[in-house]
């Protein structure tokens, strides 16, 4: 693939007005570089009446520069998924107005009306519609991309259109090895060391891991976002927009439940030690608490619902299969949920909901805690039979 990187504000300008249709030729245009992810380049275009996002992936992770190369087939592979969210659960997603191999760039729908949820979460905000738009992305994502909905043929389409070599390579790295061993990688808070020295040492942690990773590595189930943290969901109070699919892959549908589901529990133990009034802490706390139970019940009953109405394969419809089916859904959901606690508290990249704790003591503390819910959701995952059951463990945990 050749390519073009944008190295002025009139390249993106130009490249915004060739692909979309949104700006006359009158229109000054302005840019602003708004990426604060780790791995692309994001801008924002704009006139006094219209605007929009054009994002550039460069042949390397923006965070670390050349040291750390990466497909550029990654964009593609966005605008692909972003295309079909759209289709299978409408107006979740941004609009993709245009796409560009060789700039290896995509023009999209601004979604500044919305703010990033991991934001709202650490600001305490109880914004009320986003724990059921996800509960609701989750369903319709998954069920109409997955065997229950597709034909035999079409899902190995699928699968072979949403081959990301690299983009699974970090994930099955990060999430998967590095926070299992003294890996040079990792970021341990000097606090924290014993207790990750003492999880290294942990087989029966490490054997479930390895189980969870194979599961990552073959099982084609339906196709994932893959990287579904609060950053990458939009949110604000009439509803969520959800970004940043480059991960997306055909594979086990509990690590996108299970990833959300994580990133609200490492802002509850964060919420433990962020500044403010013990009893706003405590009542945002439940508040999370509520949001993990409805972002589950709501997957949980739109997905049987689906299943019950649109499957076509008689072996998938029978009761008893489905409800040993999202008995494992949960389990696996639960179990990725605790790697993506581990990774996120000693791994390469942190979340800002503890990291923003200025006290190292009080970070430690939190963190902690994000470590030992996260063992307790990998090693016991299948011993919790609903999502009540998690609800009332961390509470016994957490004392909240
Ligand atoms: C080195 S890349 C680390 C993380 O950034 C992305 O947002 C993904 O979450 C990835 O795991
Ligand atoms: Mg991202």
């Amino acid at each position: 693939m050749s390519f073009e990187k944008f190295n002025t504000d009139a390249d993106v300008t130009a490249f915004a007005r060739q692909h979309s249709p949104l700006f006359s030729d009158q229109d000054r245009l302005q840019v602003e570089e708004i990426g604060d992810g780790n791995i692309n380049f994001v801008y924002r275009v704009f006139s006094d009446s219209n605007s929009l996002i054009v994002k550039q992936a460069l042949p390397y992770i923006r965070v670390i520069g050349e040291g750390w190369p990466l497909s550029q087939d990654r964009i593609r592979i966005e605008c692909e998924a972003l295309k079909l969210a759209a289709k299978n659960c409408q107006s979740v997603v941004p609009e993709v107005y245009g796409f560009a191999a060789e700039q290896c760039a995509i023009v999209m729908q601004d979604i500044g009306a919305y703010g990033s949820l991991r934001s709202a979460l650490i600001e305490r905000q109880k914004l009320p519609l986003v724990a059921e738009g996800i509960g609701c992305f989750l369903a319709d994502t998954l069920f109409y991309t997955s065997d229950l909905y597709l034909g035999s043929i079409e899902k190995k389409a699928l699968v072979q259109q949403f081959i990301n070599p690299d983009l699974c390579k970090i994930s099955e790295e990060v999430f998967f090895w590095d926070p299992y061993c003294d890996h040079e990688r990792n970021n341990v808070n000097g606090l924290l060391r014993s207790d990750a020295e003492q999880l290294w040492q942990d087989v029966v942690l490490k054997r479930e891991v390895a189980r969870l990773k194979a599961k990552f590595l073959n099982q084609a189930e339906a196709l994932l976002h893959a990287d579904l943290h609060s950053g990458s969901v939009f949110a604000n109070q009439s509803g969520i927009k959800v970004i940043d699919p480059e991960f997306a892959f055909v594979g086990p549908i509990g690590f996108d439940i299970g990833l959300i589901i994580a990133n609200y529990l490492l802002n509850l133990s964060g919420q433990a030690n962020l500044p403010g009034e013990q009893t706003e802490r405590s009542d945002y706390q439940q508040w999370l608490l509520a949001s993990i139970e409805t972002i589950w019940d709501t997957f949980d009953q739109r997905f049987r619902d689906h299943i019950q109405q649109e499957t076509q394969e008689p072996s998938l419809k029978l009761p008893e299969y489905i409800d040993w089916y999202m008995q494992e859904l949960l389990a696996d959901s639960l179990g990725y949920a605790g790697t993506e606690m581990i990774r996120r508290t000693i791994g390469v990249a942190h979340v800002d909901d503890v990291e923003s704790i200025s006290d190292p003591k009080k970070r430690a503390d939190s963190e902690r805690l994000s470590l030992v819910l996260g063992q307790i959701l990998i090693k016991d995952r299948a011993g919790f039979r609903n999502i009540d059951q998690l609800v009332v463990r961390v509470r016994e945990l957490m004392y909240c």
